[in-house]
């Protein structure tokens, strides 16, 4: 069978939660550029989001569901525990990034500074301003996290981590998130940890057009 494609613009966080799995499971990939609402991703994502994913016959949207094929489809290292205790750690934290944290850091957070529809694309400071409460609340919460073990789900590397991930980076870019990240060491321990892996050094993006 050929290699597994994905689908979608390697700036999107998603995107790159699924190529860190492949990277980490030792599976070669492809990745075909597409933005968001693309025919090519609307043919696979019934609203249009990326990534989409195909192998061979198969086609998949949603990033928890791409990597637990990935994870159960090819031999490497397990990316959610076998065990059920571990495995249902690593489902929380996955979900609680896709549910909680995801939506303030990057829907609201981040799209203040990066997408506001402003003239001239200033920042929307009242979508800031009225995000950054959270914002803090989730530093405070993986600060406490971090500072218990070494990865987000256990003592070692899983999907949370990878989903958590391409959050920060861009968490590291926009002021009031970098302020919070250098004062919050176990987070930062934990980032530059996740930077000595191959799986995250081969998947940093190019800037956001518009934002170099
Ligand atoms: N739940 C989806 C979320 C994917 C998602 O929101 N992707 C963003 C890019 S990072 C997107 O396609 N946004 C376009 C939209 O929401 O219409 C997943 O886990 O794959």
């Amino acid at each position: 069978m050929t290699a597994p494609e994905i689908i979608g613009a390697p700036q999107s966080n998603f995107v790159r939660t699924v190529r860190i799995a492949c990277i980490e499971k030792g599976v070669d990939y492809t990745l075909t550029p597409a933005r968001p609402h693309s025919p090519e991703v609307k043919a696979i994502h019934p609203f249009g989001k990326i990534p989409a994913f195909r192998h061979g016959d198969l086609t998949l949207c949603e990033s928890k569901a791409i990597c637990g094929y990935v994870d159960m489809a090819f031999a490497g290292p397990a990316l959610i525990p076998r065990d059920p205790v571990g495995a249902a750690a690593c489902e929380q934290w996955v979900s609680l990034m896709n549910t909680s944290i995801d939506p303030v850091l990057m829907r609201d957070y981040l799209r203040g500074h990066f997408f506001s529809g402003l003239p001239d694309g200033a920042p929307d400071r009242v979508r800031i301003d009225a995000a950054l409460p959270k914002v803090r609340d989730i530093f405070a919460l993986l600060e406490r996290e971090l500072s218990a073990r070494d990865y987000l789900a256990g003592d070692k590397f899983t999907l949370a981590d990878a989903f958590l991930l391409p959050v920060l980076h861009y968490m590291k870019q926009l002021p009031e998130s970098q302020e919070m990240l250098a004062a919050s060491p176990h987070v930062t321990a934990w980032y530059d940890r996740m930077m000595a892996r191959p799986s995250v050094a081969e998947t940093v993006p190019p800037p956001v057009p518009g934002r170099s």
